[in-house]
């Protein structure tokens, strides 16, 4: 008996595989006629963010023309703790990088991300980015981001005729509140919350952001993770001289070239 009953479960698990079979093999004609449909064309990319020489972010080269740098902050290789957003709103090209790790209110160098700028015009330049607060109602948290040039000849704040330097590079004087090895701590202030272009450094005694490139070459920028919740959509250097609204509101992105 247990025999005959083994037989039959046989039997319709035999039949079973075979309307499985023909099943799938039905399926599948049906996926060939599918993928003759022809495939929808990609998007043209919009006119004024240029295409890299290469599809290697990590070769990229932002090239200065005129005296200006403009450049999407997100083209860069940033680690896990920093991510792409795109739901605030006044950014450009895929959006903007927020830091979403832990505060590194004293310590420089966690989630670092470079940029490779090739300067032709030597000179001195003024860094601004346009940056957001996206935690919580306070424009002075969640505001800044660490920042350094340590292959340029000089890295400074400027006030008026007050000058300041980044700590443990043997100048002085040093901006009041966090510094450390050559990076400044680059803030926004006031009281909106929203993408602005301002990039300032030594707390309660705003200095504007300089570097100075004495002969042409590539330098490199490189950016740190400080308090969680700060995002950064995109940076211009200008030459000294150079309107600050001209540079901030130029509509087109430098070329890259890939090293
Ligand atoms: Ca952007």
């Amino acid at each position: 008996m247990k025999k005959m009953y083994t037989s039959v479960v046989r039997l319709a698990g035999s039949s079973f595989l075979l309307l499985f079979l023909a099943i799938a093999l039905h399926s599948c004609s049906s996926d060939n006629e599918e993928i003759l449909e022809e495939e929808p064309e990609a998007s043209i990319p919009e006119p004024e963010q240029p295409q890299a020489e290469c599809n290697d972010v990590s070769k990229y080269v932002f090239q200065e023309k005129d005296g200006l740098i403009k450049v999407e902050f997100e083209n860069a290789i940033f680690g896990d703790d920093w991510e792409l957003g795109s739901s605030e709103e006044n950014y450009s090209g895929e959006g903007y990088m927020v830091w979403t790790g832990n505060d590194n209110l004293g310590t420089p160098g966690v989630g670092k991300a470079t940029f490779k700028i090739n300067i032709k015009t030597p000179g001195v330049y003024q860094l601004l980015w346009n940056s957001a607060v996206t935690i919580g109602d306070n424009g002075t948290e969640h505001n800044d981001t660490w920042l350094r040039f340590d292959d340029a000849d000089d890295f400074f704040g400027k006030k008026g005729e007050s000058f300041v330097y980044p700590k443990d590079r043997n100048k002085s004087p040093n901006p009041k509140g966090a510094s450390k090895d050559g990076w400044f701590k680059i803030y926004r202030s006031g009281n909106d919350l929203g993408f602005k272009w301002q990039a300032r450094t030594s707390d309660h005694d705003a200095h504007d952001i300089f570097i100075q490139f004495d002969n042409p070459g590539i330098y490199t920028m490189e950016v740190s993770a400080r308090s969680k919740g700060h995002a950064i959509d995109a940076f211009v250097l200008f030459k000294e001289g150079m309107d600050k609204n001209e540079a901030v509101n130029t509509d087109s992105f430098s070329e890259i070239s890939c090293d």
